[in-house]
């Protein structure tokens, strides 16, 4: 679906958009557009997180594999919630270490109460969820 682009005025005080201009610098944007686009895309996606609408999470973790249990635990977690979960991917970091990313789609509440229940596992190293959504 075609998304036609519309132009528009902004008005900022000069000390704003100077700052917006280092912004856009600093992070590698093209223009001001493409910075002020993915602010709003930001925002959007934010507010789904707070009002409870459907959103993706991806939850990056490292484990210790040795670890008695953990791998069945982390399972039935995901096994309870399976129609949520859109793919995994298991990477052998090194002899004790895995690296392991859930997509989860779903309510906000559900997916963070998932990735609490995983995070909290004993021999769970590292565990960050990334918060992003259709916009
Ligand atoms: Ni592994």
């Amino acid at each position: 679906m075609e998304d036609k682009v519309v132009r528009f005025s902004v008005s900022l005080p000069e000390s704003l958009l100077k700052k917006l201009d280092e912004k856009t610098l600093d992070k590698g944007y093209t223009s001001r557009s493409e910075l002020i686009r993915d602010f709003i895309r930001e925002l959007i996606i934010e507010e789904k997180w707070e009002k409870d609408e459907e959103v993706v999470g991806v939850l990056v973790m490292i484990y210790d594999h040795h670890r008695r249990g953990l791998s069945e635990k982390m399972l039935e977690v995901q096994h309870s919630r399976v129609h949520n979960i859109l793919c995994t991917t298991h990477v052998h970091l090194d002899h004790d270490s895995c690296l392991e990313t859930i997509v989860i789609k779903g309510k906000p509440d559900l997916i963070e109460e998932m990735v609490t229940k995983i995070a909290g596992l004993k021999g769970v190293k590292f565990a960050k969820l990334v918060k992003t959504a259709l916009v």
